[in-house]
């Protein structure tokens, strides 16, 4: 799509129950908030939606936890959520919330659409219902132990241990986390959204159409889905929380959180369209739209597979690209709020932006920071050290020390207004910096259409550090020093400073527009200083080299970013430490083992980076002896098909020749597990995965890398030899 009529960016709307981290920031919203003041600046047509997303078991279960209401958690961190993005600069149009009545109506109507189509299917399904609480459980509502590692409080839908997907039937004894009961099975009706027939659509449309322009890391990801073949997903939930199933026998349902919120961009477009007198509809309908998708990598399935399904049926604009991005890590381990290893937006607001003395500009060092080190091709990492340096060593010295030397000297040197500039006698250098400050425009604009803003933003970091040279260069306060009788420059000294300090000023001009994308608080402290308006700011003044009118009288400097020292450095880091332990004695005090999480991902990476793996509860001889642990030879090994995890073992125990099905498809191919010696837990009951029956479990040694390693004896030996 060349010039579209209208652009719509999306940032996923994280769920309204509890605080987000700086990962999330870095993932969706920093860089969608930079392609959108970089779209405005080019005075397009932009909407900019994002907001809560309130339904789901993420927020019941942050209420249980709470001992509140759903609806409490919701106005909480709806509040919260909202407050933080507009401190850090976040500039959506709208930040809507799913709870919201438009919403539901939206959703329900486009439910409405679909099923009237006939594209959705009814079926009956036996789930889990827990009898005392009479109620349906979502996945998240049963734990039980993984059967692929063994953790004892894995979920219905994931082990956060092992990171595998799981599903309920797979847990090995489930309980309710209502009742504690063991649910029984039960028939119930859900809606399905047949993926199946759409696989050819969506091969064509990402694979095909998009595969030039999408990034590598998601056409990958969507690849292996289609490739894996798609299933059709139920879009409906035994729920009492979320939008109701507008059906009449669809008593007590509720429409699945991932059909619900992603309609929620269309929702919030439609409420933004109310509160400022404009038309909703040619962002949703009109083929010129251009729809943009900022998400996470976790969110992948649901953006480029499960709701271009649901727009394409309901007769709207696809998405033109979703530029999604990696995961941040933070000092060396995976980012996780539960575990206490984050940087929550609402601690960095209190300590840096509150009570700092830098202020907003602190906010923009965060951006700086997270842009410059963004995931966008593969996982990043987050260190305090690496903030310090990125703020000393390059807003300070490079771009504010540009600045305020420009400032001080003006005001020293040339009485505090836009000195003449002296065609006749300019340099080859003075030259150069103009054309550098246009070469750097283009560049920047064409990194911004791809979606590089990472190096977009080094583009605008290293023309400040060319006006830094070219000022070293020039130094004008030793050329000052070529004083006449009166004590002042002499006329030839001063023309050269009024030069340099004509074509600093314009470059900081320029600098100011470059650098508004990313660094929008500072770009209007530059306004200021410089007594112009934030019309300055469009796109179209940059590469100009007369933004600033000679004779123009400028306002004193001031100070863009400030030093960061050491101390407040280890005071972040032991911060850190801190909060971490605290979360683990309070889970260990209230008996929880295991992390609680969003909703989940369907396919959320292996967390390979559990820190703390505590010695479970102590057991007597007699439970130990009960395990009969025998080595075996596997002697076939395949994948078992549509799932990526497990592969399906034929293990000789020398007694008889055993199926196992292991987890450890992620880890191994079945080449390299052929012919491994391998022990097995020979007396655990069978279980049925994916229709196989499995017979045992084999034993895995986690290294603290996250690497899986067979646990087998040093050098061949028989088959059904006893390990004690
Ligand atoms: N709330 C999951 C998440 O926060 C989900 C995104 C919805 S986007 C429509 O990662
Ligand atoms: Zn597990």
């Amino acid at each position: 799509m060349n010039s579209p009529k209208r652009y719509l960016v999306t940032s996923a709307l994280p769920y309204a129950n509890g605080l987000k981290h700086i990962g999330h920031l870095a993932g969706a919203y920093l860089p969608a908030d930079i392609y959108v003041r970089y779209l405005r600046a080019m005075k397009k047509d932009v909407v900019y939606v994002s907001g809560s997303d309130e339904h789901g078991a993420a927020i019941t279960i942050q209420a249980m936890k709470e001992q509140t209401t759903p609806r409490e958690i919701v106005d909480k961190y709806h509040a919260i959520l909202k407050q933080n993005m507009a401190d850090l600069g976040i500039s959506f149009d709208i930040y809507h919330r799913t709870s919201d009545p438009i919403h539901h109506e939206t959703a329900q109507e486009f439910f409405t659409s679909l099923n009237n189509r006939g594209e959705l299917e009814v079926k009956e399904t036996e789930q889990f219902f827990d009898e005392e609480a009479k109620t349906f459980l979502a996945d998240r509502y049963i734990v039980g132990t993984c059967p692929v590692c063994g953790h004892p409080n894995a979920y219905g839908d994931q082990c956060e241990k092992c990171g595998s997907s799981l599903s309920p039937e797979m847990l090995i004894n489930p309980r309710s986390t209502l009742s504690g009961n063991a649910p029984v099975m039960r028939a119930t009706k859900h809606w399905f959204l047949p993926l199946n027939k759409h696989e050819n659509f969506l091969r064509e449309w990402i694979l095909t159409e998009h595969k030039e322009d999408w990034k590598t890391n998601v056409l990958g990801q969507c690849k292996s889905w289609l490739d894996a073949g798609l299933q059709p997903r139920a879009v409906t939930r035994d729920l009492d929380w979320g939008v109701q199933v507008p059906l009449a026998d669809a008593q007590g349902k509720v429409l699945y959180v991932w059909f619900d919120a992603p309609i929620g961009y269309i929702s919030a477009t439609k409420q933004w369209a109310l509160d400022n007198k404009k038309e909703w509809e040619p962002y949703w309908h009109d083929k010129d739209t251009k729809l943009v998708h900022f998400i996470g990598k976790d969110n992948i399935v649901f953006h480029c597979i499960i709701f271009p399904v649901m727009l394409k049926l309901h007769g709207n604009v696809l998405p033109e690209n979703v530029p999604s991005n990696e995961f941040m890590n933070l000092e060396g381990d995976k980012m996780s709020t539960s575990r206490g290893w984050s940087i929550e937006m609402e601690d960095y607001i209190n300590d840096w932006i509150r009570k700092d003395n830098g202020g907003d500009s602190m906010a923009d060092v965060l951006r700086y920071y997270l842009t410059s080190i963004s995931p966008e091709t593969k996982d990043s990492e987050f260190t305090w050290k690496g903030f310090q340096d990125a703020n000393n060593n390059e807003l300070v010295s490079i771009f504010g020390n540009f600045v305020n030397r420009t400032f001080v000297l003006m005001h020293k040197l040339c009485k505090g207004k836009v000195p003449v500039l002296h065609a006749d006698i300019m340099d080859e250098s003075d030259r150069r910096l103009f054309t550098e400050i246009s070469a750097s425009k283009s560049r920047v604009e064409s990194l911004l259409e791809q979606y590089k803003f990472r190096d977009a933003q080094f583009e605008v970091i290293d023309l400040a550090r060319k006006g830094n040279k070219y000022m070293q260069d020039k130094q004008p306060w030793i050329v000052a020093k070529q004083t006449g009788e009166n004590g002042l420059p002499n006329a030839e000294a001063q023309q050269q400073i009024d030069n340099c300090l004509h074509i600093c000023l314009q470059l900081t001009a320029n600098l100011s527009i470059l650098v508004n994308p990313f660094l929008p608080f500072t770009a209007r402290k530059l306004c200021y200083m410089m007594k112009v308006v934030d019309k300055m700011l469009d796109w179209e003044n940059a590469g100009k080299s007369k933004l600033l009118s000679v004779g123009y009288s400028l306002r004193e400097p001031q100070l863009l970013f400030r030093k960061i020292d050491d101390t407040e450095i280890a005071a972040q880091i032991e911060k850190l430490k801190l909060k971490t332990r605290a979360m683990e004695e309070a889970k260990q005090a209230s008996g929880e083992t295991s992390p609680s999480q969003p909703e989940p991902a369907i396919d959320k990476p292996v967390d390979v980076s559990e820190k703390e793996n505590p010695v479970k509860p102590e057991i007597v001889f007699d439970d130990f002896a009960k395990v009969d642990l025998r080595i075996g030879t596997v002697i076939k090994c395949e994948k078992v098909e549509k799932a990526d995890k497990l592969l399906r073992l034929e293990v000789d125990l020398g007694f008889e020749t055993r199926t196992v099905v292991s987890g450890i498809a992620m880890h191994f191919t079945p080449e390299e597990v052929l012919g491994k010696q391998v022990t097995v837990v020979a007396n655990l009951a069978p279980r049925k995965m994916r229709g196989i029956e499995s017979k045992g479990m084999i034993l895995m040694a986690e290294d603290k890398n996250g690497k899986l390693h067979f646990v087998n004896p040093e050098g061949k030996i028989d088959e059904g030899s006893g390990v004690s």
